[in-house]
């Protein structure tokens, strides 16, 4: 029996995600919004393009959460996305609200599916979902890191004028202005950076990963990014649903790990059927630990705001 994937939310990055699933036939897909014929005109629209891409892959459109029952995956992509001048974090009360009420219909209508969750700010969104549907931890995670380290990646194979395809970058810690570039852990054909590039150059890569996403807002002025981040989701989508067994970097829910407990934050997992089959830990060192406390110690203030 095919896969089903439904992907919550079918804005930019909801649609996105739902194209490159479609498209790569390993899964049936339901797009759910809240606006009334949006997700049905999107649906019908890819379900036309699959004798291209010779997908048999269905996709429906809908309002109602019946739709989704039974899902193996479910991607929360709803939510409002960031405006020019608007951190992560401004999204904060109204994506709650959403998040929750998405959670609370999944863990009715798919109780033993997992959970990815995309919408900002991400790791407390992730934490928020995880509590709402009680499902294991294992099967509740969040997208970042993914998008973060491709953006490094990105960067330096610019710089160097190399294949992005030949760059392997890591990016730890929440998904915020805070997260953790890690340039040790990012190479250039197993070459770390700091090998191949001045500390200088670095730190401006690592400083544009940082505000990676707010840079492409101030293009767009009336949304943020939704490319890179649905490509990430479906990497996500597709480790679990092959059982590939990708290590990536994901918001994960930290029980000791990384010194830290009781809290979701981006950290390299190994995705399977089972979901996060196991959290990779990676030796910090001072300052990384320091850094990664910082981000730990953001994500928590804003949990605290929604008494999580
Ligand atoms: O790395 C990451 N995690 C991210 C996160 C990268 C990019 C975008 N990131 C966040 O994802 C972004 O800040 C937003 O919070 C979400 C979705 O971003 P997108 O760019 O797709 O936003 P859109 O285009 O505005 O789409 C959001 C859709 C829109 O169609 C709304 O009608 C719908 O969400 N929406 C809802 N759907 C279902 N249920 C409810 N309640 C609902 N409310 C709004």
């Amino acid at each position: 029996m095919k896969k089903k994937v439904s992907v919550i939310g079918g804005g930019n990055v909801g649609a996105t995600a739902a194209l490159l699933i479609v498209q790569s036939g390993i899964a049936d897909v339901v797009l759910f919004d809240v606006v009334e014929g949006m997700p049905q005109g999107k649906a019908l629209d890819l379900g036309e393009a699959c004798p291209l891409w010779n997908s048999s892959a269905n996709i429906k459109g809908t309002n109602d959460y019946a739709d989704t029952a039974d899902s193996d995956i479910v991607v929360i992509t709803a939510g409002l996305a960031r405006k020019p001048g608007m951190s992560r974090s401004d999204l904060l009360h109204a994506n709650a609200d959403i998040v929750k009420n998405a959670a609370t219909e999944i863990a009715k209508k798919s109780p033993h599916s997992i959970l990815i969750v995309v919408t900002n700010p991400m790791d407390v969104m992730a934490q928020l979902a995880w509590k709402t549907t009680e499902f294991s931890c294992k099967r509740v995670m969040g997208m970042g890191g993914i998008l973060d380290a491709s953006r490094l990646a990105a960067f330096v194979s610019w710089e160097l004028d190399v294949s992005p395809e030949d760059v392997e970058a890591l990016v730890l810690g929440g998904h915020g202005d805070e997260m953790v570039p890690l340039p040790r852990f990012t190479t250039v054909k197993g070459i770390p950076i700091t090998e191949i590039l001045p500390r200088k150059k670095i730190n401006a890569l690592i400083e544009r990963t940082r505000k990676g996403g707010a840079e492409i807002v101030s293009f767009l002025k009336t949304g943020s990014a939704y490319y890179a981040p649905a490509a990430s989701a479906f990497q996500m989508v597709k480790s679990i649903l092959l059982d590939e067994k990708r290590m990536l970097p994901c918001a994960a829910y930290l029980n000791g790990e990384y010194g830290t407990r009781d809290l979701y934050m981006g950290v390299p997992v190994i995705l399977g059927t089972e979901g996060v089959e196991k959290i990779v830990e990676v030796k910090l060192t001072k300052e990384e630990k320091a850094q990664f406390r910082r981000s730990c110690e953001s994500v928590r203030k804003l949990l605290k705001q929604l008494s999580i």
